[in-house]
């Protein structure tokens, strides 16, 4: 079975020789946002992170002689000895640290130029300024954490709702590392198989009599399939669901986004033509993300600006993941009504509702709704989340891939499919072997377990500095 030992060790030597990427610098970086705060804090990470802790701190004992995760009141100090600020400071002794290296951590007062200062000796005394994400990259670097783990701290910090929340924490607990696992193991196994029959024949380890081994591919292909399921949920929660408001001009569009929003975001008149941009805004419904986006009122202008904005609504239109139709339920129904509500996924609102109907709206079935009064707008908000439900969100699945994890498990489940139909082809096991292998790499791309340098700018650049 040495074939075996060898795709695990694909794997793991990978990652062998990460850990001879980080170990090197020490980087420093402040951690808390720009701005005014009660507290700021910097960090400092790397094999001489609490060399450089010694050179700057005054207390009544050195930071090299603290215990690790105590913190210690004391001085940072300049160059030259001055003081900078009076500070909290705690050591993270390697391994047992967020980036997995000797971690120092001071919490100084919030002002911008004191936090930079301190920053600033931090750098006199030897550190360099961290890059955006470059902690998270150290902690993923020394195997505190897979890929998705790491991704999983930019959709916490990023994340508006709780269901978002929710798919992050879990993500960052490792449940979809821990199903991307199961698959890799699983293609190892197969692998491993395969390639035991190849490489002795003579031992007659038979390759698994070929049902056998067809349904264990075919399982692996679900899981992939399962995991892939789940990307439109993954798009949501991180970006939201664009939902876009349109109608024709003075229907009640932009009284529609106030009420949804709470408050006078955009401005309302009786005037046709006051929209003339799309605006956008993001909601919560009920932990669900919504961008709603209010447009130009459809009608046929002459102005230039105008029929620049009603352009932008019907490329707002086409990117929607959900439309609302308003209309003006006390005047005619418009030209272009009919024309539009054939098409996409749609909830037609009939809007003043309060005033008196006019007949071409007799009969018509849609929402009444008022944005004066207030009337039916909490049906609106109950079909725009039973539609989105309906359509591609699974709240009690708070596993969700993001479009990186996506692209990775497609190429993973075109290599299982090529497989799939080589087995059925009835070619020699070795060409199957070729395709799994395909699929095992792509599957541990996701959790960084191969081809690491490549992905690691794209990841990593959308952190901020200092985490
Ligand atoms: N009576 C009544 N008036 C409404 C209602 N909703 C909006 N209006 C009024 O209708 C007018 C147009 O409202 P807007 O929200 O600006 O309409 P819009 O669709 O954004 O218009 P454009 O931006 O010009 O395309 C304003 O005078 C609103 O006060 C409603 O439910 N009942
Ligand atoms: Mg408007």
């Amino acid at each position: 079975m040495h074939r075996r030992a060898e795709a695990g060790s694909l794997v793991r030597s990978t990652s062998a020789d990460n850990r001879e990427l980080v170990a090197g610098d020490t980087i420093a970086a402040i951690s808390t946002p720009v701005g005014e705060g009660a507290i700021a804090l910097v960090r400092v990470s790397g094999a001489n992170a609490i060399d450089v802790a010694d050179k700057i701190f005054r207390g009544k004992e050195k930071p090299s002689k603290f215990a690790s995760h105590i913190q210690h009141f004391g001085e940072i100090v300049d160059e030259a000895g001055r003081l900078i600020d009076q500070v909290m400071m705690s050591i993270h002794r390697t391994p047992a640290s967020y980036t997995g290296e000797d971690l120092v951590e001071i919490s100084c007062h919030g002002g911008t130029l004191v936090s930079a200062k301190v920053l600033e000796a931090c750098l006199q005394a030897g550190a360099r300024a961290a890059r955006p994400g470059e902690f998270t990259e150290r902690a993923f670097l020394n195997e505190k954490m897979d890929l998705t783990q790491a991704e999983a701290v930019i959709d916490l910090i990023r994340a508006k709702t709780d269901l978002a929340l929710r798919s992050a924490t879990e993500q960052l607990e490792g449940r979809l590392g821990d199903k991307i696992k199961n698959i890799r193991d699983a293609l190892v196994d197969l692998i491993a198989h395969i390639e035991a029959s190849i490489d002795f024949p003579e031992e007659g380890i038979a390759p698994d009599g070929g049902e056998k081994l067809r349904a264990r591919l075919d399982t692996i292909r679900q899981e992939i399939s399962a995991l892939l399921a789940t990307a439109d949920q993954g798009r949501i929660l991180r970006e939201g669901v664009r939902v876009v408001i349109y109608g024709a001009t003075n229907a009640g569009k932009s009284s529609l986004l106030n009420q949804l929003l709470g408050y006078e975001r955009v401005i309302v008149s009786e005037t046709h033509g006051t929209t003339r941009d799309t605006i956008e805004e993001m909601i919560n419904l009920r932990g669900v993300p919504i961008r709603l986006l209010d447009t130009a009122g459809l009608r046929t202008s002459t102005s230039d600006l105008e029929r620049e904005g009603i352009a932008r609504t019907e490329r707002s239109l086409q990117l929607a993941d959900l439309r609302l139709h308003v209309v003006d339920r006390s005047a005619p129904k418009p030209a272009h009504f009919e024309k539009q509500t054939a098409n996409g996924n749609e909830i037609v609102l009939l809007n003043k509702s309060d005033l008196v109907e006019h007949h071409d709206w007799k009969q018509f079935d849609a929402l009444p709704i008022s944005c004066v009064t207030g009337q039916g707008l909490p049906d609106v908000e109950n079909e725009i989340l039973s539609r989105i439900t309906r359509q591609n969100l699974r709240a009690e699945s708070a596993v969700a891939i993001n479009t990186r994890h996506r692209d990775c498990l497609r190429r993973a489940l075109e290599s299982c499919d090529r497989a799939r139909r080589t087995m059925d082809d009835g070619l020699a096991p070795e060409y199957v072997a070729v395709d799994l292998n395909g699929a095992l790499r792509a599957v541990s791309e996701v959790i960084g377990a191969v081809d690491v340098e490549r992905i690691l700018d794209s990841v990593f650049g959308q952190f901020c500095i200092g985490k």
